[in-house]
C-alpha cells in the first residue's frame, strides 16, 4: 500500500510520466457507482468512525484509494446528482434545488450525460435506487399509471428501477424502467404537491397513529404509517414497504450485474440510506445502540457487501472499477422523531468538519470518496482535490470517448488522481449550498449570503453570514476562525476568482 499523499514532491516529474502513460492505460471492464445519500465523512470507520462499524466499505477502502478531499458539488440531493450525471455545476441551471416527487425531468438531453457517455462506449447501462431528478417533459403533468417519459433511459440508462425523488416525498412506489410496479388500474394513483385529496389521512389527522412522528415537514400524505411530503390517492397496491426498501433496490442491482456480467457495465446504485425515513429492516434495528440513523448505516455497509459480494462470485472484481461516495454531508433531524438526535452520543457525522448538509462550511460537500480497481488504482490514501462534476470527463478519458464542446461544461478529466498516478487533483473546489464556496489549495473562501445562519430544524450551520469569510484549512479544518479581515488581499482575489467562475459559461477548456 502506498501513501499517494507521500508522493507530492515528485509531482512535477510523476505528472509528466503520467501523460505519457494515460494512452495506453487499461480501460475498466465494468463501472459501479455506489452513491449513498446524505452519509456523512465521518460516518464510516475508514474515515473515523468507532461506534459504527462499516467493514464493507472499509474493505473497499483497503483494497482501493481513500480520498480526503472528495467532494459532492452541493449540499443537497437533486443539484449534486445533476453534477455527477450532467458534469455541469447545477447552479448554473434554474430549476436544479431539491425537487418535489412530482418534478419534470431537468437535465438536458441534448447533451452528453455520464451514462450516455459510458453506452457509447459501449457499457450496458443501470440506473438503481434513488433518482431525484425529475420525470416526464416541462410543463406536463405526470400521468403515473402511464409509461413515463422522458427519464433514465433518454439519459442514457438502458435499465432503471428507481425512486422518483426521496423516500419521504410521495409517490412511494418504484418505478421500474419507467413504468410504475404493480400498479392497480382500478385503483388509479394521483399526486399533488398543493392540495390534499379530500377523505385521504394527512400526517395531522393521523399524527397519533403514525409509526414513526415527524418534527418538521413530512406531514402531508401517509404511507407505510409515515408521514411524507406531498399528497396522493390511489395506487395503493403499488406502496412500497420503508423496511424492504434495501432489500429490494440490492436485489435488483445484484440481478442487474448478474444478467450483464459477460459483457460491460456500468451501474448507478443510489442507495436510499441514510436518508429520511430512516426505517432500516428489523434485521439491522438496535445494530449500533444509535437508532435510525446508525442502524441505516449499517444497512448501508451491508448493501455495499452485496455489491462487492456479487462481483467477487462472478469473478468481476478486478474488471470493475469502483466508486463509493454520497450525495452531501449529515444531518441527524431532518424533520423525523426517529431517535438520531437523543441517541448519537459521541458519534461524530461530520467527522472535526462544521455545518452538515444544506451547509457551506466542510461538512456539506466534503463526502467520503473511495474508489477500487483492484491492479489499476493504487492502494492507499489520497489528499488529491476531486469533485464529482469530474466524473463524466474522466470516464469519458478512461473509455477513450470525446466529448463535445457543448457537453459536461464544467467536467475536468482527473483521471491521474482517480487511479492514484498523480496526487494532484483540482486546483479548486467550488462547494455550494444556496450559494457558493471556494477551496484552493488549502483556502477555503465563503461568499457573503442572506438567510440563516443556523437553520433552527436541522441544527445546520449553513455558513450564511453578511460578511466573507476566509479560513485555512491547513490548521483549521473546523472552519472556526475567520481570517477574512487579516488576510484582506488573499480574500478579495478569492472573491474575484469565484465571481468569474460563476460568471463563466463553463470551466472546461
Ligand atoms: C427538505 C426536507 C428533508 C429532505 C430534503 C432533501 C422538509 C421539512 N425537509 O426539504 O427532509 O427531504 O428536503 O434531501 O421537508 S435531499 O438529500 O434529497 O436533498
Ligand atoms: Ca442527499
Amino acid at each position: 500500500m502506498i501513501r499517494v499523499r507521500h508522493l507530492l514532491p515528485c509531482a512535477l516529474l510523476l505528472a509528466t510520466a503520467f501523460s505519457l502513460a494515460a494512452a495506453d492505460r487499461a480501460r475498466p471492464r465494468n463501472i459501479v457507482i455506489i452513491y449513498a445519500d446524505d452519509l456523512g465523512y465521518g460516518d464510516v470507520s475508514c474515515y473515523g468512525a468507532k461506534r459504527v462499524s462499516t467493514p464493507n466499505v472499509d474493505r473497499l477502502a483497503r483494497e482501493g484509494l481513500r480520498f480526503t478531499s472528495g467532494y459532492a458539488t452541493s449540499g443537497t440531493c437533486t443539484p449534486s446528482r445533476f453534477a455527477l450525471l450532467s458534469g455541469e455545476y447545477p447552479w448554473r441551471r434554474d430549476g436544479t434545488g431539491v425537487l418535489p416527487g412530482d418534478a419534470a425531468l431537468v437535465i438536458d438531453l441534448g447533451r452528453a450525460t455520464l451514462p450516455s457517455v459510458l453506452k457509447k462506449a459501449g457499457y450496458t447501462t443501470a440506473a438503481v435506487g434513488k433518482w431525484h431528478l425529475g420525470l416526464g417533459a416541462n410543463g406536463a403533468t405526470i400521468d403515473w399509471n402511464k409509461p413515463i417519459a422522458p427519464g433514465p433511459r433518454e439519459v442514457g440508462f438502458d435499465y432503471s428501477f428507481i425512486m422518483a425523488a426521496t423516500a419521504d416525498r410521495v409517490p412511494c412506489v418504484y418505478v421500474e424502467n419507467q413504468r410504475v410496479v404493480g400498479i392497480d388500474p382500478k385503483d388509479p394513483l394521483r399526486v399533488d404537491y398543493k392540495n390534499p385529496f379530500p377523505g385521504e389521512p394527512t400526517g395531522v389527522s393521523e399524527r397519533a397513529k403514525l409509526k414513526m412522528d415527524w418534527s418538521h415537514g413530512h406531514n402531508m400524505g401517509v404511507v407505510n404509517g409515515i408521514g411524507r411530503i406531498g399528497y396522493y390517492t390511489g395506487g395503493r397496491a403499488a406502496q412500497w414497504v420503508d423496511e424492504d426498501m434495501a432489500d429490494t433496490f440490492t436485489r435488483h442491482a445484484v440481478d442487474f450485474i448478474t444478467r450483464e456480467k459477460d459483457r460491460p457495465f456500468f451501474l448507478y446504485f443510489a442507495t436510499h440510506d441514510i436518508h429520511v425515513p430512516r426505517v432500516p429492516h428489523p434485521r439491522f434495528v438496535g445494530k449500533t445502540g444509535m437508532g435510525a440513523r446508525g442502524d441505516a448505516i449499517v444497512q448501508f455497509d451491508w448493501e455495499v457487501g452485496e455489491i462487492l459480494n456479487t462481483l467477487e462470485r462472478h469473478g468481476l472484481t478486478r474488471d470493475t472499477l469502483v466508486i463509493l461516495s454520497s450525495d452531501n454531508g449529515p444531518v441527524i433531524d431532518d424533520g423525523y422523531k426517529d431517535s438520531a438526535v437523543e441517541k448519537l452520543g459521541d458519534h461524530r457525522p461530520a467527522a472535526s468538519f462544521r455545518g452538515g448538509k444544506y451547509s457551506r462550511f466542510e461538512a456539506g460537500t466534503r463526502v467520503p470518496f473511495i474508489v477500487r480497481w483492484p491492479g489499476h488504482v493504487r492502494s492507499g490514501v489520497s489528499d488529491a482535490l476531486m469533485s464529482h462534476v469530474d466524473l463524466v470527463a474522466t470516464f469519458a478519458a478512461l473509455t477513450g470517448q470525446k466529448l463535445a464542446e457543448r457537453d459536461a461544461p464544467d467536467s475536468l478529466d482527473q483521471s491521474a488522481a482517480l487511479l492514484g498516478e498523480s496526487p494532484r487533483g483540482r486546483d479548486y473546489v467550488i462547494e455550494h449550498a444556496g450559494k457558493l464556496a471556494l477551496r484552493e489549495g488549502n483556502w477555503k473562501f465563503i461568499a457573503p449570503a442572506q438567510g440563516v445562519a443556523l437553520q433552527v430544524n436541522t441544527h445546520t450551520e449553513t455558513a450564511n453570514l453578511p460578511t466573507p469569510q476566509l479560513y485555512d484549512l491547513s490548521t483549521d479544518v473546523g472552519e472556526k476562525k475567520n481570517l477574512a479581515a487579516s488576510e484582506q488581499a488573499r480574500t478579495t482575489a478569492m472573491a474575484e476568482k469565484l465571481a468569474a467562475l460563476q460568471k463563466a459559461t463553463r470551466t472546461r477548456p
